[in-house]
């Protein structure tokens, strides 16, 4: 597996040491060509829909129904899209990296499946699972593959009008925080793949990839909020970029 090629100059500077544990960032790009919408492309959902009516804790209380069904639309597209090449490249490059004794660290702010049913083993979901529940009365989480309703009992402590989708809105702390900034630390290629950069602290972590001296390559459909932070680009569509840069 080379990492870059004759589009990413990164190659020159791997001709010594492949990189072993690689940190790739994913956003809502890697799943668009799976049919799953993006927020911030034109004609994405955040330009469609207010995110601060549908993505906030206050946005819930005041009107969970609203809020469920927003995302019971969500997971009912989650459930019919299939992982797209992309997907399937990463899943192979972790494989690949594995059987050398590295590692890569697959953080995503999507909130789909396809990385895992494309075969990633490791993905670390940063802002939640939309196929998950969670009660607010325990805490717990539990499968939800289906629609949720306001009403429906937790099924790990039975109480009622206490469940809600297992992401992470504006203004609550994502998950993971402490495996992402231990995997951060030790990286030695960090790439970011369909995401805008445009939401913290996921956005920032390019600059701290910078600070710690490792190259940054983003692989986007077209430069992202914060496209000078990044050493090398690769632009395009993820089906293309993620198989041809992880060959
Ligand atoms: C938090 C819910 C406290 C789930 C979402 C500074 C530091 C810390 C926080 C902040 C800060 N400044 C502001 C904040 C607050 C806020 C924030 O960032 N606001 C922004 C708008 C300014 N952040 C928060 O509230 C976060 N929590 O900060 O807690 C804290 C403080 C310090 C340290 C830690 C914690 C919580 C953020 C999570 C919010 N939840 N959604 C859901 O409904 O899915 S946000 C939403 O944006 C999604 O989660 C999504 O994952 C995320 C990022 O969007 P992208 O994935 O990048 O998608 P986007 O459409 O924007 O871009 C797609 C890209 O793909 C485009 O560039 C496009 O060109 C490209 N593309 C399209 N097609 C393709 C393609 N590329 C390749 N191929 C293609 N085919």
């Amino acid at each position: 597996m080379r990492f870059g090629s004759d589009g990413c100059n990164l190659a020159p500077m791997f001709e010594r040491k492949p990189p072993k544990n690689v940190f790739v960032l994913t956003g809502a790009g890697v799943s668009a060509e799976s049919g799953l919408g993006t927020f911030r492309d034109r004609g994405g959902m955040w330009a469609r829909f207010d995110p601060m009516r549908l993505a906030t804790p206050e946005a819930f209380a005041a009107d969970p129904d609203t809020v469920i069904d927003f995302y019971n639309l969500r997971r009912r597209g989650v459930v019919a899209a299939t992982p797209n090449p992309a997907h399937v490249a990463l899943a192979r490059a972790e494989a690949a990296l594995g059987e050398r004794g590295g590692r890569l660290f697959l953080c995503t702010q999507n909130v789909d499946d396809l990385h895992e049913r494309a075969g990633s083993r490791a993905v670390v979901h940063m802002h939640g699972e939309l196929l998950k529940g969670r009660c607010t009365a325990c805490g717990g989480t539990f499968a939800c593959p289906g629609d949720l309703h306001v009403a429906d009992a937790c099924p790990r402590c039975g109480a009622v009008g206490t469940s809600r989708p297992d992401v992470v809105w504006f203004g609550e702390m994502p998950h993971h925080l402490d495996a992402i900034q231990a995997a951060l630390a030790t990286a030695d290629l960090f790439v970011a793949i369909g995401t805008s950069g445009a939401v913290y602290p996921a956005a920032g972590y390019v600059r701290h990839a910078r600070a710690q001296g490792i190259p940054t390559c983003e692989l986007n459909a077209e430069p992202s909020d914060n496209a000078d932070a990044f050493d090398e680009a690769r632009y395009g569509p993820a089906s293309e970029t993620v198989p041809a840069y992880f060959a």
